[in-house]
């Protein structure tokens, strides 16, 4: 499949998505949305691809939504584009996809790296909801994924002011799950991704699904929605030989049923 605003390879088992707007900070319009679909897609489907990782350029993850694209649109445009769906693609996927953030991750370039399992950041990562400047709200998860990240009181002061966060601070409120140098911040995410794709995928597709959950649900059913995962996992043949390995200390093969 062509694509002309977003490079997609796969290298061993990673599915890679390079956002491509280099001029305009990797700005996202509709037609970058309607590639990062189809490229979810198309990774969903290949069972060859265990993991996935996003990533920008050194200068930006991505700015934002493009506020050219976007400064003329009404409402009604704005409710038919279906945006929402379209940012809240990563954690609705199956496979685990991680955010590879260095430099900026503005607008919906934080929520889109917010809406990914695991962010790894690059010590030039910043982040930000400043829609606030340009006389609207964050609007694809924003105000709710920031605070349940980094807390009301800190979330709530980057909104209301716009102005952004540096990785160090990122990750010390647990927005990030690490800072590495920028030199190796794809790669880190890289073997990440490779680490994650040696694991059982169905395990890995359920515990993706459980932790997710903690936004959704409350303690309780959370708990039972764990347990029946955990419950169903002894009907795979990959917790037989996870466990059959274990005690004849060796390797597990996994297969995936
Ligand atoms: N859109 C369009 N172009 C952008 C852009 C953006 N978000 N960000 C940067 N650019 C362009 C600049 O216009 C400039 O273009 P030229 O002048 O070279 O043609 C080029 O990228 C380089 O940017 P700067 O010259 O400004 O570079 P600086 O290093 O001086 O500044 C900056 C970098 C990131 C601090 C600055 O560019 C900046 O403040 N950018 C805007 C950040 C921003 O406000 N982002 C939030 C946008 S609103 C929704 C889904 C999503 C959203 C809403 C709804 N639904 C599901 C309903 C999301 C909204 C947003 O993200």
């Amino acid at each position: 499949m062509p694509y002309e605003n977003i490079i997609v390879t796969i290298e061993d088992s990673i599915g890679l998505i390079q956002l491509n707007r280099p001029k305009v900070l990797n700005a996202l319009n509709a037609a970058v949305m309607r590639e990062l679909g189809q490229a979810f897609d198309e990774f969903e489907a290949n069972d060859a691809v265990r993991c996935i990782v996003i990533y920008g350029n050194e200068r930006a993850f991505s700015a934002g939504a493009d506020i050219d694209a976007m400064k003329t649109a009404t409402p009604v445009e704005m409710l038919q584009r279906d945006w929402v769906a379209q940012w809240d693609r990563p954690r609705r996927m199956k496979k685990p996809v991680i955010a590879a953030v260095s430099g900026y991750a503005l607008g919906g370039g934080c929520e889109l790296a917010m809406a990914c399992d695991i962010i790894i950041a690059s010590e030039t990562a910043q982040f930000g909801q400043p829609e606030i400047n340009i006389g609207v709200i964050p609007g694809a998860g924003g105000t709710q994924r920031l605070p349940r990240a980094i807390g009301k009181a800190r979330a709530m002061e980057m909104i209301l002011t716009g102005k952004f966060m540096k990785a160090d601070e990122a990750e010390r409120r647990g927005l990030v799950a690490r800072v590495v140098p920028v030199e190796s911040y794809l790669e880190e995410a890289k073997a990440l991704a490779r680490e994650i794709a040696s694991k059982p995928p169905i395990a890995v597709q359920f515990a993706k699904e459980c932790v997710n959950k903690v936004y959704e649900l409350p303690l309780g059913e959370g708990l039972e929605y764990e347990r029946r995962h955990f419950y169903f996992l002894f009907s795979t043949e990959d917790q037989r030989e996870g466990m059959e390995a274990f005690l004849a200390k060796r390797k597990p093969q996994w297969k995936g049923k």
